[in-house]
């Protein structure tokens, strides 16, 4: 079977990349409905090897399909997902609109496959600092039980949009340059304070919230619990904005249960999951790194060591291409399992 699938966000950094791995996987395709902004409409994306026109996104440009792979903001997703899901479409939403919905299962493939089945429509796709951890921390999870997890990001600039890529590449040569760095975009674009992130870090990703936390931290939090389905997990963030363009990076430290776990134990345990790759050899200096993943769809792990201190903690580094296991390869990952479960698209 061939099913009509449409790209909402088709021109963004996720909305490439969205088309870049339903390439690659070969996804069933009949037709590509390519959804933009006014702005973009009749400007063309190239889909294995033809030009398709790019759809203004308004409700009826869903009619006709099968899945909708939404990557437009937020905003958009709360306007349209559900005009797409009452023309009979399934809608796999990478924002935040509906994470946390008890009606919409938020969706790792790789840690809570059968949450797809329970969809009335729409899946949520986490925010990408989340799903590399979740993927990482699943199998530890499933073997020794997760009592409490401490996470803290160092998260390229690209998970901000194509405009933070420009305004790094900008305030990079202007510093050099000994000129004074422009800032327009980052922490936040909308906040009235902007500072240089070349050169530099920013500890605020996102909003902040009443309880001091941003709301980058919240997601990473709450989503965790909700994938997890853990209400009683205890989890804490920070997350930091660091100068380079794509992947994100984290150092997670974890409590688990059980008796003297060495670090082998736990290496053995992600060694050979799927979508995990043990890069962990300090004899021979191999961690993973931002470059390193970048353009890959794994979730990479390395650094793991016992904390000194608490019996079962441990520290470990990961890695991930935050626009490809972050966001688009997870969203064409949830849609392909949709097409092969039973019952799945309905
Ligand atoms: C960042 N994690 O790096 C964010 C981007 O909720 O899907 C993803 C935002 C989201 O800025």
């Amino acid at each position: 079977k061939q099913y009509h699938v449409a790209v909402v966000g088709v021109t963004g950094a996720v909305g490439q990349k969205m088309l870049g791995m339903l390439e690659q996987i070969d996804f069933p395709v009949e037709k590509l409905y390519p959804l933009a902004s006014k702005r973009s409409a009749g400007k063309t994306v190239t889909f294995k090897g033809e030009s398709v026109e790019i759809i203004e996104a308004t409700p009826d440009a869903f009619e006709g399909v099968d899945i909708a792979l939404f990557s437009a903001g937020g905003s958009v997703s709360k306007q349209l997902a559900h005009e797409a899901v009452q023309r009979g479409a399934v809608v796999v939403d990478n924002t935040s609109a509906f994470r946390m919905d008890p009606e919409v299962p938020l969706v790792v493939p790789e840690v809570n496959p059968e949450d797809i089945q329970k969809h009335k429509g729409i899946i949520a796709n986490p925010n990408c600092s989340t799903i590399q951890m979740v993927v990482a921390l699943e199998p530890i999870r499933q073997k020794y039980g997760l009592n409490r997890v401490i996470v803290s990001t160092y998260q390229s600039v690209s998970g901000a949009g194509n405009d933070a890529v420009e305004e790094l590449k900008d305030q990079s040569q202007a510093l050099l340059n000994g000129e004074d760095p422009e800032t327009n975009i980052l922490p936040v674009k909308s906040e009235p304070n902007h500072y240089p992130i070349a050169f530099n870090a920013l500890p605020q990703i996102d909003v902040f919230e009443d309880n001091h936390y941003t709301f980058e931290e919240m997601k990473m939090i709450n989503e965790t619990k909700k994938i997890m389905h853990d209400s009683e997990l205890k989890v804490a963030a920070t997350c930091v904005r660091l100068p380079f363009f794509y992947s994100h990076a984290e150092s997670i430290y974890i409590e688990i249960d059980g008796d003297d776990i060495s670090i082998e134990d736990l290496q053995n345990t992600l060694k050979d999951q799927p979508g995990v790759v043990l890069e962990d050899d300090i004899n021979n200096q191999v961690y993973p790194t931002p470059l390193s993943a970048e353009g890959k769809t794994d979730v990479f792990v390395g650094r793991i060591r016992k904390d000194l201190d608490v019996a079962n903690g441990f520290h470990f580094w990961v890695v991930s291409d935050n626009l490809l296991k972050g966001a688009a390869w997870n969203s064409v990952q949830i849609a392909q399992q949709l097409i092969q479960q039973p019952g799945g698209l309905k």
